[in-house]
């Protein structure tokens, strides 16, 4: 047995009492007489103490940091020690020894640039902050999961090798797929779709992949996306159900994570409820009285974002009704204004994290839509068939964990929120 007990686990109760605890060393200091060493393990750091004429004196002078250890020892109350106890060992097994000296610094003192922390990843995911990180990230999967269960979604895996693009022709990763054409998907769009015409409310968390070629902090070749697809309902269905999701992530990462958000030293924004909503005209009104040199069409990307922000000062909003040319073209028209679309984008404060709408649901509608987009409606035949058979209305959106993360973390880029991010110039680790 490598440990009886979790740091976290030893309080004065244990006065006295023999455990053996099992984790990395994290800093160690000889002071003659004594060693002390602070022994990490996912749930906290606690002081284990080598007296000089104990047997095991030798084995912990020779010890390195981050070697992982199992130490058998004895609990002895003393106030000047981290969880007012400490550990004096009687027997450590050195379970596997770290190369000295370390590439990074794990306790934080010394900082490192974001390609050192990446290069050295293992070891930067050991720091305090990359762990707080893991564990929000754990339980806001899980609060989406919850929400979305509360509400009658299933969770569904659709293929992620697929014959047509979903999102726009530019992004693709090519696959070769038994010597046909294939790609990584960039979505989940088409099948989420098919799925909510079988079982009506579906979700996914899955990757999904795209071929971007600028490197800035909120792209990733390869992120996770969080999709939902509805039967029977349109956007506004789809942007309440979103206002749930979030009210409840932020609420239990609040509760649950405490002392990871006191590593990061963050405090999450209040989410309100409704979330405003501001029209893509209205935006593009606001940005033009800005001075921005923008028009009705003009994507609303993070530069100008910023200058709404500055201007409605709301760290959530959607923006509704975006130009119908300028959304996929599985987006249903808006049916007073058919310039415009059933569309939104959820933003926290300057960055987009979540984009949805309602979906056309009747297959000529699809065919021309697809043909003014420049794109043929023979490639999607599989999907189009299906709208012959009493496909419902439908809505639903995608959401990005890692940007999700930055809201949830207030780091700064998604490559630092992701374990192994993928982008132009990483592929390992
Ligand atoms: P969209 O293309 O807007 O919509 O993507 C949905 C959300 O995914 C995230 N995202 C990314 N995150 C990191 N790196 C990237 N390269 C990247 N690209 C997108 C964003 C974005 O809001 N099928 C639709 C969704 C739907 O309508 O259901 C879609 O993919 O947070």
């Amino acid at each position: 047995m490598y440990r009886t007990h979790f740091i976290s686990e030893l309080d004065s109760n244990l006065d006295g009492k023999e455990v053996r605890v099992a984790g990395w060393v994290h800093t160690i200091r000889n002071l003659g007489g004594k060693i002390f060493i602070l022994l990490r393990d996912k749930s906290g750091i606690g002081q284990i103490v080598v007296e000089k004429n104990s047997k095991v004196y030798e084995i912990a002078k020779d010890l390195t940091l981050e070697s992982a250890v199992s130490i058998l020892g004895v609990v002895k109350s003393d106030q000047r020690a981290p969880n007012g106890v400490e550990v004096h060992a009687k027997e450590i097994e050195v379970l596997s020894f770290a190369k000295s000296p370390l590439p990074l610094d794990v306790t934080g003192k010394v900082k490192a640039d974001i390609d050192t922390r990446l290069r050295e990843r293992l070891l930067d995911l050991r720091r305090l902050e990359m762990q707080a990180v893991l564990k929000i990230q754990s339980v806001a999967v899980k609060s989406f999961r919850n929400t979305l269960y509360k509400n009658g979604f299933i969770e569904v895996f659709t293929p992620k090798i697929i014959a047509s693009a979903t999102e726009g022709g530019a992004q693709l990763f090519p696959v070769v797929y038994f010597g046909k054409e294939a790609f990584l998907a960039q979505s989940p769009q088409l099948y989420k779709e098919l799925l909510a015409g079988a079982a009506e409310r579906v979700f996914e968390i899955a990757p999904a992949w795209r071929a971007e070629e600028s490197d800035t902090p909120y792209h990733l070749s390869e992120f996770i996306s969080m999709d939902v697809e509805m039967a029977f309902a349109d956007y506004n269905d789809v942007m309440k159900l979103i206002e749930e999701i979030i009210y409840n992530m932020v609420n239990d990462v609040k509760r649950e994570c405490s002392n990871e958000l006191k590593i990061l030293n963050y405090t999450l924004p209040n989410v309100k409820i409704p979330i405003n909503k501001i029209t893509y005209s209205d935006a593009i009104e606001i940005l033009k009285s800005k001075g921005l040199n923008i028009k009705f069409g003009d994507d609303i990307g993070t530069p100008e974002l910023r200058v709404l922000y500055n201007e409605i000062k709301e760290d959530l909003y959607f923006i509704i009704d975006w130009p119908w040319l300028s959304r996929p073209f599985y987006t249903k028209q808006k049916k007073d204004s058919p310039q415009l679309s059933e569309s939104f984008d959820l933003i926290f404060r300057w960055l987009e994290i979540a984009s949805g709408s309602s979906r056309n649901n009747v297959r000529e509608v699809l065919e021309n839509s697809l043909k003014v987009r420049g794109l043929n409606p023979e490639s999607f035949e599989f999907f189009l068939k299906w709208f012959d058979y009493g496909m419902p209305p439908h809505a639903g959106f995608g959401m990005g964990l890692a940007r999700l993360m930055l809201m949830l973390t207030g780091l700064q880029s998604v490559k630092e929120v992701v374990p192994f991010p993928r982008d132009k110039k990483r592929l390992v680790p």
